[in-house]
């Protein structure tokens, strides 16, 4: 354990969704931790040795060490069982875990292509946003990815087994960032999925950790 504080560490910034993710977990149970900022890029040697790829977050307590969103979220499941953030049935379980990955590859990987291109180009890297790559995102992976979560959800209010659950969890956090991006999911197109969204990232526990991020981490378009 941290000797000052006697809480987890967890390192990692506002802006990323696979922290975010840590985040609400932690704050959904009520487990108390301590932030610590921390870029992945560029990161000191002493961030290499909790973090072997050089990602965040990372969760630290005293020599105990996990470096990746959902490992962390395994281990606190495990050890702070209570409220759950996995059904106790093993199908509608191995779902939210499907889910997590999902949220964690294809449905980030797309929601971050627009992120890094509207927002991290311009305004971190002092680069030009590459709109055609944006367009093509926007007009081809998003639909996609849309069109199969909002199959998935159907007319429920959570993912999956009638509870909020690491899925939902895993498959609204990315949407912080399109959001930051200047994108929002068309309500008229995805109306479920649009509302699920919304809602999710409403519950009062997860809205303040929303309302974290940076002003600077704002797309604006002129
Ligand atoms: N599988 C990892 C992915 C974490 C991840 O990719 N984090 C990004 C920030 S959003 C990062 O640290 N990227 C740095 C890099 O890829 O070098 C997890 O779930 O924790």
């Amino acid at each position: 354990m941290n000797q000052n504080t006697q809480k987890p560490l967890v390192y990692g910034g506002t802006v990323s969704p696979y922290v975010r993710k840590v985040r609400v977990a932690l704050a959904y149970k009520g487990i108390e931790f301590e932030d610590v900022e921390q870029t992945p890029f560029g990161a000191p040697s002493e961030f290499r040795e909790l973090s072997p790829l050089s990602k965040i977050p990372v969760w630290k307590e005293g020599d105990f060490v996990l470096p990746d969103s959902s490992v962390i979220l395994s281990y606190i499941e495990q050890r702070y069982p209570t409220p759950p953030l996995l059904p106790a049935d093993p199908q509608p379980r191995a779902k939210a875990l499907w889910y997590q990955e999902y949220g964690g590859s294809q449905l980030n990987y797309v929601t971050a292509g627009v992120f890094f291109e509207r927002v991290v180009k311009p305004k971190v890297l002092n680069l030009d946003t590459d709109t055609k790559l944006v367009d093509r995102i926007l007009e081809k992976a998003l639909p996609r990815a849309l069109d199969y979560l909002t199959k998935c959800l159907g007319d429920n209010e959570y993912m999956v087994g009638g509870m909020f659950s690491l899925a939902d969890i895993a498959l609204t956090t990315s949407f912080v960032n399109l959001n930051l991006a200047g994108v929002k999911v068309d309500a008229v197109r995805w109306p479920a999925y649009a509302a699920y969204v919304e809602r999710t990232l409403t519950l009062p526990f997860y809205a303040p950790i929303v309302a974290q991020v940076p002003t600077w981490a704002k797309y604006q378009q002129d």
